[in-house]
């Protein structure tokens, strides 16, 4: 066995003994409440949806009622959680934060998935309400995360799909194909198809187990599919990028134009399968924001630049939103700025920014 076998092997052996104290901390959490909440971000996703329904199958098997906060707007929703949202309405109780106090008695659990931060959970002001908290996440911890003792946080791992399709295994939960569907297009949405650098031989195995409970790839595929809309303000983006050296692409967008997160993120995931070192996307979110959606192949730590701008990540993803009165042009310039010194972009490519 090769050392870096051996490393892979170990890494697996921690994750899964920490995942069974966690399983087990969280069946006592679960079994101990009289009924189960269960959240996830805000601009929900399809890891984000995907992993709060298999929480709720737990919570069934355990006897427990579960409802899945969600405050999105209907007409934010991303098409592909709209999708998995009507195909299950009949299945899982969905409520927003306003039934939370009609519902919520003094002994209730909340699990937060697919993020660890208080400032993005779809029932921020209600967090308070729940004197028991769980988190199951794959995002960097950092001073925003929700104090909870019970949490399970890897942000080495691919998904929060992959962990929960893992839980479901070791709770020994029976699901259908509907719903093995709807986890490996949560795997699949945070890989962008298995391609990213989190993809492990461990997320091709749960992808070879929720592929014999028969999910259907096809159809995984599909719920990835943006709207046409989505996808020519991504082109457009796109066709505003500036290359520096050192692999450096950046684009930016108009600075009276209006993009959402999710475009900016495709953007700078699109530039970074040009094998840049770091690619960004600078757009304008509303009148008083600008976010820049950023990537790396590791060898530029992304969440050390994002943090200069207020935001963070890990070191491979991350965004800042900067709510200073600026533009798009100045942040770019800003950004430009700070990367000159450290990786060599030259004095010519500055003059034709
Ligand atoms: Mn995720």
């Amino acid at each position: 066995m090769t050392d870096s076998e051996r490393k892979i092997l170990t890494e697996q052996r921690n994750y899964r003994a920490e995942l069974n104290e966690f399983r087990k901390k969280l069946k006592e959490k679960i079994e101990n409440s009289n009924q189960v909440f269960i959240t996830t971000h805000i601009n929900s996703d399809i890891d984000a949806i995907s992993s709060a329904i298999g929480i709720s199958l737990i919570a069934n098997k355990l006897k427990k009622k579960s409802y899945i906060i969600m405050d999105d707007k209907l007409e934010t929703i991303n098409t592909g959680v709209l999708t998995i949202i009507d195909a299950t309405s009949n299945d899982f109780e969905r409520i927003s934060s306003l039934m939370i106090d009609e519902i919520k008695t003094d002994n209730d659990l909340l699990i937060v998935t697919d993020t660890n931060n208080i400032e993005l959970v779809s029932c921020k002001e209600y967090i308070n309400h729940f004197k028991s908290i769980a988190i199951i996440d794959h995002h960097d911890q950092n001073s925003k995360t929700i104090p909870s003792l019970t949490k399970f946080i890897k942000p080495q791992t691919s998904s929060t799909c992959e962990i929960v399709t893992t839980l479901l295994e070791d709770f020994r939960i029976d699901y259908d194909s509907d719903i093995a569907t709807y986890l490996l297009a949560g795997i699949y949405l945070d890989t962008k198809g298995l391609r990213s650098e989190t993809t492990t031989g461990n997320t091709f195995s749960i992808v070879g187990k929720l592929k014999d409970k028969n999910a259907n790839i096809k159809f995984a595929e599909e719920l990835q599919d943006e709207t046409f809309e989505t996808k020519l303000k991504v082109n457009d983006l796109i066709r505003l990028t500036n290359n520096y050296s050192y692999r450096f692409a950046i684009c930016c967008g108009k600075n009276e134009e209006i993009f959402s997160q999710e475009m900016l993120a495709k953007a700078a995931d699109e530039l970074q399968g040009f094998n840049n070192d770091m690619s960004c996307a600078i757009g304008r979110l509303n009148e008083n924001t600008v976010s820049i959606s950023s990537r790396s192949n590791g060898k530029i730590n992304v969440r050390e630049i994002m943090e200069i701008f207020g935001g963070g990540g890990s070191l491979y993803r991350g965004a800042a939103q900067i709510t200073d009165d600026t533009t798009t042009e100045e942040v770019q310039k800003k950004l430009v700025k700070i990367l000159k010194p450290n990786f060599y972009i030259s004095e010519q490519e500055l003059k034709n920014e």
